[in-house]
Parts: C-alpha cells; sequence; structure tokens
C-alpha cells in the first residue's frame, strides 16, 4: 500500500539546463512522495521515463566535486585492502571517478549516459552504455563476463526504479563469495535534516536500511555491514552478499555486523518505518519554504543583491517548489547560479530559468548574499569563498533550518 505524503509540485528534470529557444517546450511533472507500508520504501509517486533524465546530454561530471574525488580513491582503496577482488564492476559510472582507481583488465563499467560512457572507454575500460537491467545483466555474461567478485554503485540504485530487477541483475553476476556494494542518500538523514531536496526526478527512491533490506532479502541478497557516510548531507554505504542457501556450505558466509542493527533500530526509535513520521516531515517542509521566501523577499525589499553557489539538481527542486527564479513566477530573488560544470554554464537552470554563470565571471563582492546551492560542500565553498565573508557577505542555507551563516 503506497500512501501519498508529499507533494513538491510541478517540477522539471533537475539536471535538464536550457538554452532560451528550449524554454518554451521544456518537460515538467508533479514531484510527488509516497512509503510503501509493506516494504518501508519511499518513492517518488511518478517516476519519469529513464531516458528523459540519463542521455548522451546529461551534465553532472562527479570529478567537477573535488572532494568526491577523494572520497571514490579512499572507498576504492578501502574494499581492495579488504576484499581484494578478482573481478570489478561498476553501476553508474559516471566520468570513471571510482573505475579509475583499478586495472582496466579485470574492471567494467555500466553507464547509460552515452557522453560519459566515452570517457571510460577512452580511459580504456570496457563500458556497457545502457541502463543495469537483467537483458544487460544477461549480455554481459554472454560476453564471458562470468561473475564479479566486487560490484560497487554509488548515486545510482536509487536511481534505478525497477529495484527488484536492480537487485535480481546483481545476484545473478555476483560471484558467490563477492560484495555488492552502494551508496546513496540517506533517508533517515534527510528526515533528520529536512534536507527535502534531495528528492528530484534522479531520485526515484530515498533508502532507508530497513527497506532496503526488506527487498533484497526478496531478491535473495542480505546486508552485512553498513557504513554511515557524510557525503552529499548523509549517505549509507550498503554491503551486500549472497543470501546463503540452506546449508550454506559453498558460500562464503558473512555475518551481518552489528552496524546493521544498530542501522535499523536507529530508523525504528526515529519512526522512520511509520507513515505519521512522513506526515511530519511535510510540515517541515513547508515551513522550510515559507521561511526560504520570505527571507528572500525581505533581503529583496531591503535592496541586498542575492546570488547562488552550485547548480545543483538539489536546487531545482528547491527554486521550483519555492516559486523562486525567472519564470513563470518573475521573482528575481536570485540573479544568477554560479556552476564549475561547463556544460551547465551559459544556460538556464531547469524551470527557474536562472542563469548559469562560471565562477570566475562573477566578482561575489557585487553581493550581500549567497545562496548554497551545493550546501553538501560548504566548508569547501565557504573556505573558497573566505575573501567574500571577511568583506561581509554572507552564506544563506536550508539545511538543517532556513538561516544566514
Ligand atoms: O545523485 C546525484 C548526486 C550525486 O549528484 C545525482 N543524481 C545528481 C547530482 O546531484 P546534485 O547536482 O545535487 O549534486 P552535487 O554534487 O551537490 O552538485 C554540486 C554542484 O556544485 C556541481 O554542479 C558542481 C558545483 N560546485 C561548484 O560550482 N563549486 C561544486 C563545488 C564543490 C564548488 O566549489
Amino acid at each position: 500500500m503506497k500512501k501519498e505524503f508529499l507533494d513538491l509540485g510541478r517540477q522539471p528534470i533537475a539536471n535538464k539546463f536550457l538554452r532560451e529557444d528550449e524554454f518554451d517546450g521544456e518537460f515538467f511533472y508533479n514531484l510527488k512522495v509516497v512509503f510503501d507500508d509493506d516494504t518501508k520504501l519511499v518513492s517518488l509517486k511518478d517516476f519519469v521515463k529513464p531516458e528523459l533524465m540519463f542521455n548522451d546530454d546529461y551534465v553532472y561530471h562527479t570529478s567537477l566535486s573535488v572532494p568526491m574525488v577523494k572520497h571514490f580513491k579512499e572507498t576504492a582503496e578501502m574494499l581492495m585492502e579488504e576484499f581484494n577482488p578478482l573481478t570489478v564492476m561498476e553501476i553508474g559510472s559516471n566520468d570513471g571517478v571510482f573505475l579509475k582507481n583499478w586495472a582496466n583488465d579485470y574492471t567494467i563499467g555500466v553507464e547509460p549516459c552515452g557522453n560519459f560512457a566515452k570517457i571510460t572507454e577512452d580511459m580504456g575500460y570496457q563500458t556497457y552504455s545502457e541502463f543495469w537491467t537483467t537483458k544487460l545483466s544477461e549480455k554481459i555474461k554472454n560476453d564471458g563476463h562470468v561473475d564479479f567478485d566486487l560490484i560497487y554503485a554509488a548515486n545510482c540504485i536509487c536511481h534505478i526504479q525497477d529495484l527488484d530487477d536492480c537487485f535480481s541483475s546483481v545476484k545473478n553476476i555476483l560471484s558467490k563469495d563477492g560484495v555488492f556494494v552502494f551508496e546513496d542518500p540517506s533517508l533517515l538523514r534527510m528526515l533528520e535534516r529536512g534536507s527535502y531536496d534531495q528528492i528530484y526526478d534522479e531520485h526515484a527512491h530515498i533508502f532507508s536500511v530497513t527497506a532496503l533490506d526488506n527487498i533484497l532479502m526478496k531478491n535473495g541478497l542480505k546486508i552485512f555491514r553498513v557504513d554511515n557516510l557524510s557525503v552529499h548531507g548523509g549517505s549509507n554505504r550498503i554491503y551486500v552478499s549472497h543470501l546463503p542457501p540452506e546449508p550454506y556450505t559453498f558460500f562464503r558466509y558473512r555475518p551481518v555486523e552489528l552496524s546493521v542493527r544498530e542501522n535499523l533500530q536507529r530508523e525504528d526509535d526515529f519512526g522512520l518505518n511509520e507513515f505519521k513520521t512522513h506526515q511530519d516531515f511535510t510540515k517541515r517542509v513547508e515551513k522550510s519554504k515559507n521561511d526560504l521566501v520570505e527571507l528572500l523577499v525581505k533581503l529583496k525589499n531591503d535592496g541586498k543583491r542575492i546570488m547562488s553557489i552550485g547548480a545543483t539538481a538539489k536546487s531545482t527542486t528547491v527554486f521550483n517548489y519555492c516559486g523562486i527564479g525567472a519564470a513563470p513566477w518573475q521573482t528575481d530573488l536570485i540573479e544568477l547560479i554560479t556552476d564549475t560544470t561547463k556544460d551547465k554554464q551559459g544556460k538556464y537552470s531547469p524551470g527557474s530559468h536562472i542563469p548559469v554563470v562560471p565562477r570566475e565571471s562573477v566578482n561575489l563582492n557585487d553581493y550581500d548574499y549567497v545562496y548554497l546551492g551545493a550546501w553538501n560542500f560548504k566548508d569547501v565553498i565557504v573556505n573558497i569563498e573566505s575573501e567574500f565573508i571577511q568583506n561581509g557577505g554572507k552564506f544563506i542555507t536550508h539545511v538543517p533550518n532556513v538561516g544566514v551563516g
């Protein structure tokens, strides 16, 4: 029984940055969120066609967020150290920021966005430029990749709409002693921090350990460890192995570690498995919206100039939910957004049509306030922009609460 608890309104494709002549034909959908009473899974009510989001024009380069390069290098070294896999596959390999830490003769990628699959192919990694499905899992097997000791995915599994097909495809090609490790934003952290902007078209689901445990078990897989990470505003890294068949003679049994029980208990104590908890979250989201608009309008009326750093998918949700931006609200509360991603520069933000420009083209001291679209990189950005702060400039964020800091 899927029950709706949050409506974030009419939203565009979160990472579809536009030229002016594309404004009229822009695609919009209703972004609503449901809670499944059986699995406790939180998902979008209506999924957007994957091809509309993930295609050869996809713009999100993981490596352009410098802290993530270090994160994936350390993750690879840790996995290499502990599991010493002979064969590695990454689902959602983007620009190869994780793949590049492994030798390319026993490592392959899966990346549906052709422009990114070409990047890793050129780096020497065989890359299947298709969506992860049972059909592809079979094809990779038939191509001679019998199975994999390590299957890794970051900020990707929560993008896959059919989780049963996703997980049965993994089980189909995971070696008997293999481990499936994936990390995605944490539902518990989202509710604790009020970071509702983790909800957008690409994120078909916002995962709890509880929901994943239920759905993985159903597909013959089990969680044996959970790492709670600070990246992306709070993520969980989930370690999975085969659910050993009875008697599990041929399978290396990986005992369920304390971290799994601790996370399940923490989620239950927080009320994450109760529909009411999600209904209460909705009230917090509505307050966050009103507080942010009120603050920006007041500052604007006081003659203050406001811009934003980080043309994130997250800020697409916030700007369109809060009616911040040029179209159709004509509320020029935020004059422009800077972003390090070349493919976003010189274009307009999805739905709200705020111009996106290179950071170098802007003198921050011309502005009084900066809204942090990339709040998950606050420390890095505040450090880079220390001169702005010394000159009296201030940052605006909405996580955990709307405020100036
Ligand atoms: O799940 C997803 C996460 C991993 O990334 C994807 N579905 C889409 C994307 O979401 P996002 O756009 O909200 O992610 P980030 O990583 O918060 O985006 C940061 C943006 O900010 C990038 O476009 C780069 C930019 N940036 C910047 O302009 N200056 C980042 C830093 C650190 C900076 O100093």
